[in-house]
């Protein structure tokens, strides 16, 4: 008999143009582990709205990021791929979870604290509670691995506190995951404009990130704006937030380490080496770019994909829910 296969589960928020921070970070990890795991990847919908989104473009944004869920290999066939909102049992898990979160640990959280500084006007109940929502979407599926960047790792802990303290109180219920976050560099892109912050989708200031969608007039230009020191070597050090990030970018893109890029660009400047960034991401997201907008064109395909999905994800989570109900002791009829 064959070994069971892993179960994995990841998501991504349509809050706005998924950048290559997304992409390195998490996105292509998703591609890489489908065969060897049983994977259900979702559109976090219900998480984005904890920060303000704008109708109309929350709908696309979720639409755009399926298919470029598609688009960079992730396989329909072979993962369960679904939009949050879809299965109601994401919220429903939360209900009860939260009866064992404390407010002192979520507002502690480094996410709500820089997000609370950044949304000061709009500082609500979900963008507290959306690490107990996190470990909702992990813990339906028995979750064993979670792929995502560095950024992600004190909720992870917390949805293991979470899963644990639950086990403890109404015996064993929930898988404890482990994160799978990338080695090195890739784990944590940081913004072009400013190398001591993590590359963000919702930084207000475009020449922060790259996003998938855009052109390579568009990547090589930001590249070369990306701020770095007032040196000329290209070389990873610490004193080098800028140049570190560029090489740990073109390392993502051509698959070459620290010392071999370092090697290729020595006695070059940072202006030779900008342009070789540029090119090295827009080779490999003009391609995924032409699949999006073929697919994008096939609502009916998209549709179908997404409805299958929540069914094939409301099954697994159902199972859990009504376990983890009549743990705490609902009524289920006799
Ligand atoms: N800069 C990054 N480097 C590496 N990985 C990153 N991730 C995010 N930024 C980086 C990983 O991408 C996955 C999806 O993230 P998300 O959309 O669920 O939320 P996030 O972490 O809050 O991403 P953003 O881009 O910063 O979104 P906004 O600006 O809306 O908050 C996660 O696995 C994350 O670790």
């Amino acid at each position: 008999m064959g070994e069971e296969k892993k179960k994995l589960f990841s998501a991504v928020q349509p809050s706005g143009a998924v950048t290559i921070g997304n992409y390195i970070g998490a996105i292509r990890n998703f591609v890489r582990l489908q065969d060897e795991h049983d994977c259900i990847y979702a559109v976090a919908d219900l998480h984005a709205i904890t920060v303000k989104q704008e109708p109309a473009a929350l709908r696309r944004n979720t639409l755009e990021l399926m298919a470029l869920f598609i688009a960079c290999g992730i396989d329909p066939e072979k993962c369960v791929l679904f939009v949050q909102s879809h299965v109601p049992a994401h919220c429903e898990l939360t209900w009860v979870l939260n009866t064992i979160a404390y407010p002192g640990e979520l507002s502690r959280m480094t996410q709500f604290k820089d997000k609370s500084a950044r949304h000061a006007d709009n500082v609500n109940m979900g963008l507290m509670d959306y690490p107990v929502l996190m470990a909702s979407d992990i813990l339906l599926y028995q979750a064993a691995l979670v792929p995502v960047g560095a950024d992600q790792k004190q909720h992870l802990e917390l949805t293991r506190d979470l899963a644990i303290r639950f086990n403890n109180r109404y015996s064993d219920t929930f898988t404890v995951p482990e994160p799978f976050i990338p080695k090195g560099s890739g784990a944590k892109i940081m913004s072009l404009a400013d190398p001591t912050k993590k590359m963000s989708k919702s930084d207000e200031n475009p020449n922060g990130f790259i996003t998938l969608s855009d052109d390579k007039d568009t990547i090589i230009r930001k590249c070369k704006r990306a701020v770095t020191d007032s040196g000329n070597e290209v070389r990873a050090a610490e004193d080098k937030p800028g140049v570190s990030n560029l090489i740990a970018i073109y390392g993502a893109f051509t698959g070459k380490s620290a010392e071999e890029t370092e090697r290729e660009f020595a006695g070059k400047g940072y202006g030779d080496f900008k342009v070789a960034v540029g090119e090295a991401i827009a080779d490999v997201l003009v391609p995924m770019q032409e699949e999006k907008a073929r697919i994008l064109k096939d609502k009916q395909f998209l549709n179908d994909v997404m409805k299958k999905g929540a069914e094939a994800a409301s099954r697994i989570a159902r199972r859990t829910l009504s376990k983890v109900y009549r743990k705490v002791g609902f009524y289920q009829g006799e």
